[in-house]
């Protein structure tokens, strides 16, 4: 058997986990591609494939604990372990809380991002346990720190993340098991078109300050190469969460006036 390392990434059909996997695959891992969409992770395992690599495409709903249990037993199965695994599949939809339908939003969403990182999680643990080796990422958000309007759920599901992952870190460190959060600012994939978000104003994140998705994914090598515990993309975005958590009201007001009020047209 190779001993190139094997990583399993959620959401390696689009944005983020497609780009990581790109990343990692030319590093030399061998890799578990899951996600819904299976023609995506086909063909991208293809291409791979085709450049020398490593791929295994997995049909993964991770809202479902089943296809879970199968994307740990297949990926086993084939390569015999699991070096690293990277949360990444996620969605969010953004509008004001009454406006959020209670299953396909608001439910599908805790599902997804929040109970899916933590089954996926513990349905690789033992085994790294027992090899007292493996990392686990969980791809967060500046939503972790910094909740604004029409973000509701979205950020309680990464405000959930960043706990869980700061407490398994703690957990599992003694198992030599290594966990990083990463917390990026807005990324150009195609999270933007499930969002659902309707805004009269136009604001958003200016063009120049979001990130293209290879940006995430070097961070995520990075974090594997040299583990960290967590990492905020872009870096200077750490002086937003600081002043948040120092200047609460002022950045209430701040949000209220600028975007709450001519929103709702108040
Ligand atoms: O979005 P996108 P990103 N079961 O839409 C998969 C976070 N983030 O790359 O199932 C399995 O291109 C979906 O696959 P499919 C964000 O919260 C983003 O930006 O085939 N997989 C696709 O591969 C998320 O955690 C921004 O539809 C499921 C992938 O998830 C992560 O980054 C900012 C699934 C989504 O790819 C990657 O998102 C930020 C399910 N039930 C954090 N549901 C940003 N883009 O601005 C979805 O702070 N997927």
């Amino acid at each position: 058997m190779s001993d190139k390392p094997i990583i399993i990434i959620t959401g390696a059909s689009s944005g983020i986990g497609e780009a990581s996997a790109r990343l990692f695959a030319s590093r030399g891992y061998r890799l578990s591609l899951a996600a819904r969409r299976f023609e995506r992770l086909k063909s991208l395992a293809d291409e791979i494939q085709q450049r020398g690599g490593e791929a295994l495409p997995v049909t993964t709903d991770v809202s479902n604990l089943d296809e879970i249990h199968n994307l740990v037993e297949v990926t086993l199965d084939r390569f015999g372990q699991i070096d690293v695994l990277v949360n990444n599949a996620g969605f969010g939809r953004l509008n004001w809380l009454e406006e959020l339908n209670p299953s396909e939003d608001i439910e599908a969403q805790v599902k997804v991002n929040v109970l899916a990182v933590v089954q996926m999680t513990r349905a690789v643990l033992p085994h790294m346990i027992a090899r007292r080796s493996g990392h686990v990422i969980n791809m967060a958000s500046l939503a972790s720190f910094i909740a604004t309007p029409t973000y509701s759920v979205y950020a309680a599901c990464k405000f959930a993340v960043r706990g869980f992952t700061e407490s398994l870190r703690r957990e599992v460190g003694v198992h030599g098991i290594k966990v990083t959060g990463i917390y990026p600012g807005a990324v150009n994939t195609e999270f933007t078109q499930h969002t659902g978000s309707k805004r009269k104003t136009g604001i958003g994140t200016p063009k120049a300050l979001r990130m293209d998705a290879e940006h995430v994914a070097r961070a995520v090598l990075s974090a594997v190469q040299r583990p960290r515990r967590s990492i905020i993309l872009p870096w200077y975005m750490r002086f937003a969460i600081l002043a948040n958590a120092l200047f609460p009201g002022v950045v209430d007001r701040i949000i209220e006036a600028r975007f709450v009020k001519p929103e709702r047209e108040l």
